[in-house]
């Protein structure tokens, strides 16, 4: 059985080893319970669509240029990992999280915004009653977050961060926003051409 203690260890000897930029995680993605997975579901998604690759083992980088890693961290049950993962953020190369969290105490969020300060965080409120909770930071203390399970626009969002240094990322993006401009413009066209009635029957 892995302990919270294992996972800590994990993380400090991460951020201890030797690892360079081209075989670190870019991306972290962590919320407060596996029972958040469906809504987080879209971040994963997100970066899937954009060419990233999932990381698994921390010293084994896929081929991707850009990937990911994703952890279950509880803020209110496992309080230790939260530190450690936001602590050792930079150090273990991630350049953005996103992070998910849901009920009316969803702290993770907010609270690893102020660990891993200056990476930025994009908040994810599992559901509307988490929104006050994640965006409710006093000033000095920042994050950015979207609406409620809006996990697919973190996942653009963490994106964007590294486009601003990856043109590889920012042409994805790019290149995205086009497919979906053209995904409206089709339809529109569909809807004026055919009228409502030949509009619900394509
Ligand atoms: C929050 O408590 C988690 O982010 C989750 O949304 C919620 C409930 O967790 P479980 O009881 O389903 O594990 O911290």
């Amino acid at each position: 059985m892995t302990t919270v203690q294992d996972l800590i260890d994990r993380l400090d000897a991460e951020a201890n080893a030797d690892a360079g930029p081209e075989t670190t995680p870019d991306v972290g993605i962590i919320m407060g319970s596996d029972s958040d997975l469906p809504t987080m579901e879209g971040a994963y998604d997100a970066l899937d669509e954009l060419g990233f690759a999932e990381q698994t083992d921390f010293h084994d980088a896929p081929d991707a240029r850009f990937t990911y890693e994703s952890y279950v961290v509880s803020a209110h049950r496992t309080p230790d990992l939260m530190y450690a993962y936001g602590e050792t953020a930079t150090d273990r190369g991630l350049d953005v999280i996103v992070a998910g969290a849901g009920g009316k105490s969803a702290d993770l969020p907010n609270m690893t915004a102020s660990i891993a300060y200056p990476i930025p965080v994009i908040g994810v409120p599992v559901q509307e009653k988490s929104v006050d909770s994640v965006i409710g930071m006093p000033t000095g203390a920042p994050i950015v977050a979207v609406d409620a399970g809006k996990s697919f626009n973190a996942g653009l969002s963490a994106a964007q961060v590294l486009a601003r240094e990856h043109d590889a990322i920012e042409e994805r993006l790019v290149a995205y926003h086009e497919d979906l401009q053209g995904g409206v413009a089709d339809v529109s066209a569909d809807l004026h051409d055919l009228g409502i009635d030949g509009f619900r029957e394509r």
